[in-house]
């Protein structure tokens, strides 16, 4: 199976059609290795009906790119940046020091390092220019920041998080229960 062929394939549910309706969150990552990984922000956005975008952005290999994708976000409608990146994982923090929009950034795992490498080239931001980094490998919880972000302002995705969360809590207390019986 061929590179283009194996990126075909993980593309093929990408996000909501641009066209349909606007994308509010951009799930960006810099290299379509990254991919598998990334999905998982794009399943959370998905549950909770946030129409995203999910692309391609290489810090490294498409400068221009991300400058031109990370200065126009705002006027895209985007509300918040999920950038993933691996190794020397520049992107999440070069795009939140070219935006003011809130960017939340995913260490990917690495095989040389176990992703400590891209861990702490996201999370050592200076002072000023922020980036909110989730766990190695985590998009889930990335998805889920971006959701919260949204929620603050929208009552009814407030009350989606809400029952999430409360869904957790019960899963939990269920299990314990059977555990005590
Ligand atoms: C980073 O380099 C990417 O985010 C990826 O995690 C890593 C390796 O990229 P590939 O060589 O697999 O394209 O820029």
């Amino acid at each position: 199976i061929s590179v283009k062929s194996r990126l075909d394939n993980l593309l093929q549910s990408n996000s909501s059609d641009p066209k349909e309706v606007s994308p509010r969150v951009a799930i960006i990552m810099g290299s379509q290795s990254d991919l598998p990984v990334m999905k998982d922000a794009e399943r959370v956005l998905k549950e909770f009906n946030i129409p995203c975008e999910q692309t391609i952005v290489s810090a490294h290999r498409t400068p221009e790119r991300m400058y031109d994708y990370a200065k126009s976000a705002k006027d895209r409608g985007f509300e918040v940046i999920i950038a993933g990146a691996g190794g020397a994982a520049h992107l999440p923090g070069m795009v939140a020091s070219l935006t003011s929009l809130p960017v939340i950034g995913v260490p990917i795992k690495t095989s040389t390092l176990s992703g400590f490498d891209s861990l702490l080239s996201i999370v050592q931001m200076p002072k000023g220019i922020p980036v909110a980094t989730v766990a190695i490998g985590n998009a889930e919880n990335a998805g889920l920041l971006a959701v919260r972000i949204l929620a603050a302002r929208d009552p009814e995705l407030w009350d989606r998080v809400t029952k999430y969360q409360n869904d957790l809590r019960d899963m939990v207390l269920e299990t314990a229960e059977r555990l005590e019986d």
